[in-house]
């Protein structure tokens, strides 16, 4: 009996000796196959899109200039993740590939590895360099201002919200932190927005021209974007300026030339004419060079 139970113990001990012998290399391999399954099935059961996934959900850009962005960030990640994978398939490979056999074993020792080093340095520069060529050559044609824009509109950002004058309208729009200013702008129109600030540093942002910049008190920061998607976006400032910074909102909607002009009507018949005065106290009477903290 006892004979018996140890003939079957060499047995089954033989077999899956001679199943490894015989599936030698399979063992990584199918590891990998399972890992990443595993990642493809955790994904597709979140129910997330693949913008979702692969580009972080970056919103689709509502203006001619931010397809130049969309294509930056994707082609980023696409860079990115390609890059990871090949990283994480290699050292997952190395980890099963060159596992331990013996407890014994010394692992075969590299350093001082010339070539090695030299790869892990240059491959890195290679990278970085490809990414800030890109950024600069994108940022360089975004930035351009062209002069030819058909609208223009400087933004006033304040403590605690912004107002829009319509320069080439002689007409404006300001918002208070409890009723946030709305900018309203024609679709396909090139606008050249002009950004001041008459207190602290804000920062112009609507998240989905996919396009911020900095309102600097002294500085007039300039760019020119062509909204091409009419409907109401949100915009905020992205800037630390101060307590009541979270409530420095305000909307953009971009319409039909024809109700723009209707909206620039009403303005003047508001009152609204003229243009908002930019050198506004707006921190409880103080001018900035008035400040004494
Ligand atoms: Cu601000």
């Amino acid at each position: 009996m006892r004979q018996s139970s140890h003939a079957r113990f060499v047995g089954f001990a033989g077999v899956a000796g001679s199943a490894r012998r015989q599936g030698r290399g399979r063992g990584p391999r199918r590891a990998l196959a399972v890992g990443a399954g595993a990642v493809v099935a955790a994904l597709v059961l979140t129910g997330c899109s693949v913008n979702e996934i692969v580009f972080l959900d970056l919103p689709e850009p509502v203006t001619k200039e931010g397809l130049i962005i969309q294509n930056l960030w994707e082609g980023s990640w696409i860079a990115a993740w390609l890059v990871g994978i090949l990283t994480w398939g290699l050292m997952l490979w190395a980890s099963f590939a060159y596992r331990r056999k013996h407890k014994d074993d010394t692992p075969e020792q590299t350093a001082y590895n010339v070539p090695i080093e030299i790869l892990y340095t240059v491959l890195p520069l290679i990278m970085i360099l490809g990414l800030f060529f890109f950024t600069a050559r994108d940022q360089s044609e975004i930035l351009t201002v062209s002069n030819d824009q058909d609208e223009t509109v400087e933004v006033v950002g304040f403590r605690w919200n912004w107002a829009f004058n319509y320069l080439d309208q002689d007409a404006y729009a300001v918002g208070t932190p409890d009723v946030p200013a709305e900018l309203v702008l024609p679709v396909g129109e090139k606008i050249r927005f002009e950004l001041v600030s008459p207190d602290v540093i804000h920062s112009f942002w609507v998240i989905d021209f996919l396009f911020k910049m900095d309102v600097i008190p002294g500085k007039r920061n300039v760019f020119e974007l062509t909204p091409d998607k009419t409907g109401v976006y949100a915009g905020k400032c992205a800037e630390l300026c101060g307590t009541e910074h979270a409530r420095m909102l305000f909307t953009v909607r971009v319409v039909e030339q024809a109700e723009y002009d209707q909206y620039i009507a009403d303005l003047k018949e508001r009152g609204q004419g003229g243009l908002f005065d930019t050198g506004m106290s707006t921190d409880e009477g103080q001018m900035p060079d008035e400040r004494t903290i």
